[in-house]
């Protein structure tokens, strides 16, 4: 049960919006005058006390029976994303590609891809997504592009082709081999050789997704351009896609953060979005709390935050990564969280997620999907968005979807998986092995479709799904979530009303306690004379904790998953996934 002393005011205040507000502007709720202290700062940028809702379009919703989704599905599903209260909309790539890698492997950047649609329908999803006071980010994928983009296909022509320097081109070593030894994400080296031209290209991903040249400054202005085209278009910002790996130096072995990163991240801000109130964010998987700053500090004039993935990766295993991935180790997790609020606290801004379309399932992951779905899934929402920084809830989390639960590979249709999986092979290693590991951190365990009833297929589709359908979407699906106050959904969007209206949300001092306590996340959100207390269990039994004195006080219950808890002690017993959260001042 989540109640809250606001959710019954907030959910009458939301079905009324709704009638009147088709015709508000952008972001309504930062309207509000100045003198309004407990409502965050109107001055401040949007996307500050705003929750992005990520959508992975072949997953999301199908219209045409062809069992791949696609933007007038995504059209179509816009008031329950406005009853979810999301202000905008991350959208992974929508352009025309191969699907070498589901659009991440982009043939043209401004073409639709005509199984997700058509121009007209993406200008119709960014109107009537405007109309319900939802912006539109798009995903910019700009590291590489596909083999098939013209660029690449003219530049394999010949070693003097005008486009030969917009990707990497090495000769073969002097033995004839790799011109060194950088792998590939996806498994293998990061080279492939041309025949025709009788040198080596540099891929960091897929052989299909040739890697660009950031240092030609003639690449640079197409891409700035190509930006700008969007922007035109009225879009709400962009996704960066690996942004910390264009500055590579691949004779130096640098990829990540090379030394002209953030040379380029300022001219791309000066050449387009600068001075637009748009949101960019970065992927970086290299991030440090060091670098972030640099990315996304005030008068960087760079990004407005990234993505940093310390939080996933701390519990992967050292040898194996992510496919033989450590039991969740709170103290770990919440350390990693903790340093990322308090680097961030001055300057620079985080980005707060659990999962993504790479990602795990959040409450199989980080919660307990077989004893504890409801409840765990609630603890985890409530502990990411009461943190500092901008949320992202990955499509399906908010009715608390999970793992796809494969049983072979033939299941898989991840170009990251089928690599490794096939590499895991020849490596004389088992199958089941592999599988084990896949069905905890396979990104597909993210790409079933979204389960929108209990119809065949979740009502995804009326074809056949180009991925399976998760079989709880009998139980777990948006239908039955909307219509039932007490769900996992209500819960998302209780805490997204609730950050519209809180200041101390969106900039209360963050302090954590109990650091080293194995199964509770406390923290406490100060701003003024405004104190929230965020207390949460990721224990599937009773735990009984003392708390230090300055926690013991009342206020009221913003958020639980249980009863409503306005009051603390010197002890508190938490059940199973306990979480809530008491505003006192
Ligand atoms: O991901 C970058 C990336 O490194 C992860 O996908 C990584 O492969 C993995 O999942 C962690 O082991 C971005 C996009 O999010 C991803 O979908 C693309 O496949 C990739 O870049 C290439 O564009
Ligand atoms: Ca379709």
């Amino acid at each position: 049960m989540t109640v809250s002393a606001e959710s019954t005011a907030s959910g009458a205040a939301a079905s009324a919006g709704t009638a009147a507000s088709n015709v508000t502007p952008l972001h309504p709720e930062r309207a509000r005058s100045a003198t309004d202290a407990a409502l965050p700062d109107p001055s401040e940028p949007w996307w500050k006390s705003t929750t992005i809702y990520q959508i992975y379009p072949r997953s999301f919703a199908d219209s045409n029976g062809d069992g791949i989704g696609d933007i007038p599905g995504i059209i179509g599903k816009l008031d329950y994303l406005q009853t979810l209260g999301i202000g905008a909309i991350w959208l992974s790539p929508i352009f025309a590609s191969p699907m070498d890698d589901n659009g991440y492997d982009i043939s043209d950047y401004q073409a639709v891809a005509p199984e997700f649609g058509t121009i007209e329908d993406f200008d119709r999803l960014v109107s009537e997504a405007k109309a319900r006071g939802i912006g539109i980010i798009l995903d910019l994928v700009v590291n590489h592009t596909s083999d098939e983009h013209r660029w690449f296909t003219e530049a394999r022509k010949s070693r003097d082709n005008p486009y030969r320097d917009y990707y990497i081109w090495r000769d073969p070593a002097p033995d004839g081999g790799l011109p060194n030894a950088i792998p590939s994400v996806f498994g293998g080296p990061a080279w492939r050789f041309d025949d025709a031209t009788g040198q080596y290209y540099f891929h960091q991903f897929s052989r299909r997704q040739p890697d660009l040249n950031w240092a030609n400054p003639r690449l640079r202005a197409e891409i700035y351009a190509m930006m700008n085209w969007w922007l035109e278009r009225g879009i709400a910002g962009f996704r960066m896609d690996v942004i910390d790996l264009i500055g590579k130096e691949v004779d130096k072995g640098i990829t990540a953060e090379g030394p002209h990163l953030h040379d380029y991240l300022k001219e791309m801000h000066r050449e387009t979005f600068g001075g637009r109130d748009v949101l960019t964010v970065g992927e970086a998987w290299s991030a440090t709390p060091g670098s972030a700053l640099l990315y996304s500090g005030r008068d960087r004039e760079e990004l407005s935050m990234v993505f940093q993935f310390e939080h996933v990766t701390q519990g992967w295993d050292e040898d194996h990564g992510k496919w033989k991935p450590k039991p969740l180790d709170l103290v770990a997790l919440k350390g990693v969280l903790g340093k990322w609020q308090l680097a961030l606290a001055e300057d620079g801004w985080n980005s707060l997620f659990w999962g993504n379309h790479d990602l795990p399932r959040a409450v199989s992951r980080y919660g307990d999907a077989a004893d504890y779905h409801v409840a765990s899934a609630k603890m985890l929402a409530t502990v990411l968005h009461l943190l500092k920084g901008t949320p992202y809830v990955y499509q399906g989390e908010e009715i608390g979807m999970t793992n796809a639960g494969f049983e072979s590979i033939e299941e898989y249709r991840d170009i990251e998986t089928l690599n490794m999986h096939r590499l895991h092979l020849e490596a004389g290693r088992s199958p089941e092995d592999f599988i084990a590991g896949a069905n905890q951190n396979s990104r597909d365990n993210a790409r079933t479709p979204m389960q929108w009833s209990e119809a065949p297929n979740g009502g995804f589709t009326e074809g056949v799904p180009w991925i399976a359908v998760n079989a709880n979407h009998r139980q777990i699906n948006a239908r039955t979530a909307v219509a039932d106050e007490q769900s996992i959904f209500h819960h998302y969007r209780t805490l997204i009303g609730l950050r519209k209206r809180h200041g101390v949300i969106v900039d209360g001092v963050f302090r954590s306690y109990l650091d080293q306590h194995p199964d509770v996340f406390v923290y406490t959100r100060t701003l003024g004379d405004e104190r929230l207390v965020v207390v949460a269990s990721f224990a599937d039994h009773q735990v009984s904790l003392t708390l230090p004195d300055e926690l013991r006080l009342s206020g009221a219950c913003l958020i639980s998953n249980y009863q409503p808890v306005s009051s603390l002690g010197e002890t508190v017993s938490l059940r199973p996934y306990e979480a809530f959260a008491i505003l006192k001042g």
